[in-house]
């Protein structure tokens, strides 16, 4: 009786540990799994960073009020308006420079790149970034040397005021340093319509041409801060994919064909892909549609190593007006054959304002979602879901 007792008990034991097991075992198997992981994610950002240092995610949302509009309408320039005004601050003639001089042709690679720079968090006004970057003078230009391109940055735009804010005193004295022409042109999607960061990329394009005929152009999300200054702010013959390692993912590619972020194309081959797609409104497709067009019209997207295409992402979290796009995969489908009806030739949009700034060009335009769609190859808007 006693015996029975005991081995009763031995196997009310073992099922206590076989329900363990196969409860517990598998989350901690789970967790192990995440916590390896988190390791060697932190390993990958310390051992790639060259000076040792971990780069930390900029996290910049904070409660301050905005001043853009504030800045736009009380800068000194504010009364040029008319494209020969805003090129005359610029220093710009319809096809060159207005001050003359003699200087030597600027080096392919500027003498005192240094690899690795840390992203600078702290954010500035409008007016103290002013003060702080007194050089510009809505573009720069190096006085010691002649640019080899005149470059305009653009970057589509809404409601991120501070990342604006950390990016300009980020990227100006990293061009500065790498001795590049260059100008700032913040395109602002107003509201309601549906943020379309491509089609921004277009307008930014066409504006920016009506005051010079700019030889390079790099669209630059707004978040993203450079932190290698030998990542150089030049177009080669092909496009390039500029932002290939990023903080945010432990600075690995996201994949062979990732063409987000900040991309760069001579003008020649910005024509030639006819700009990006006008159709796509929300976030997401509109990097690979590009890609696509690249591939498509006999180009190839080239990339820099990954220890130079580098940058850092201020943290953010969705924005409102720009929710995932529904229509995205069936817009792709069809991306190149699309691509000489939907693009610069298509576009339709009403400029509200056009105004320099010591820092920025500013283009405020309005979008109509029916009438881009009213421009849209009637075959796919039958398709669409
Ligand atoms: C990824 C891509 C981005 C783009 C996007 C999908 C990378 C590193 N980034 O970024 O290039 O393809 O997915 O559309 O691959 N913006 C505003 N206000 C808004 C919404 C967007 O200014 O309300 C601008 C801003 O410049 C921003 C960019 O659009 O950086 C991309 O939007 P995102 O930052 O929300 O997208 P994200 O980080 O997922
Ligand atoms: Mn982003």
């Amino acid at each position: 009786m006693r015996l029975c007792r005991r081995k009763l008990i031995s196997t009310q034991v073992t099922s206590f540990w076989i329900q363990f097991a196969t409860k517990y075992i598998v989350r901690i198997f789970l967790f192990s799994l995440f916590l390896i992981a988190s390791i060697i994610c932190i390993i990958i950002i310390s051992t790639d960073s060259k000076d040792g240092t971990y780069t930390i995610i900029i996290d910049v949302r904070e409660n301050r009020t905005l001043t853009t509009d504030t800045y736009l309408s009380s800068h000194p320039w504010r009364h040029a308006s008319s494209e020969d005004e805003i090129r005359e601050k610029l220093g710009l003639t319809r096809d060159g420079q207005l001050s003359t001089g003699v200087l030597g042709i600027c080096p392919e690679v500027p003498y005192n790149l240094s690899g690795d720079v840390k992203a600078l968090s702290s954010i500035h006004d409008f007016h103290t970034l002013e003060i702080l970057h007194a050089k510009m003078h809505g573009r720069f230009e190096p006085k010691t040397c002649r640019s080899r391109q005149k470059v305009a940055i653009i970057v589509p735009y809404r409601n991120r005021e501070h990342h604006l804010l950390v990016l300009l005193h980020n990227i100006i004295p990293f061009l500065e340093k790498q001795l590049v022409d260059f100008t700032i042109v913040v395109v602002n999607q107003a509201l309601p319509s549906t943020f379309n960061r491509a089609m921004l990329f277009n307008i930014g394009f066409l504006e920016a041409s009506k005051i010079y005929p700019y030889d390079c152009f790099i669209f630059h999300d707004v978040d993203l801060l450079p932190i290698n200054d030998r990542n150089l702010y030049n177009c080669g013959p092909y496009p390039r994919h500029m932002s290939v390692a990023i903080d945010k993912f432990c600075f690995r590619p996201i994949g062979p064909t990732a063409f987000g972020g900040v991309v760069s194309f001579s003008r020649e081959s910005y024509l030639r892909v006819n700009g990006a797609s006008n159709l796509y409104f929300g976030w997401g497709g509109e990097d690979d549609d590009l890609y696509r067009r690249v591939n498509g019209s006999n180009m190839v997207v080239v990339t820099h190593p990954l220890s130079v295409s580098r940058y850092s992402m201020i943290k953010h979290d969705r924005d409102v007006s720009n929710g995932i796009n529904p229509q995205r995969l069936t817009l792709l489908d069809n991306a190149v054959a699309r691509m000489s009806k939907d693009g610069l030739n298509t576009i339709q949009y009403k400029r509200r304002t056009l105004q320099v700034t010591k820092l920025f060009l500013w283009v405020d335009v309005e979008v109509d979602e029916q009438l881009i769609w009213k421009t849209a190859p009637a075959d796919l808007t039958l398709s669409l879901p």
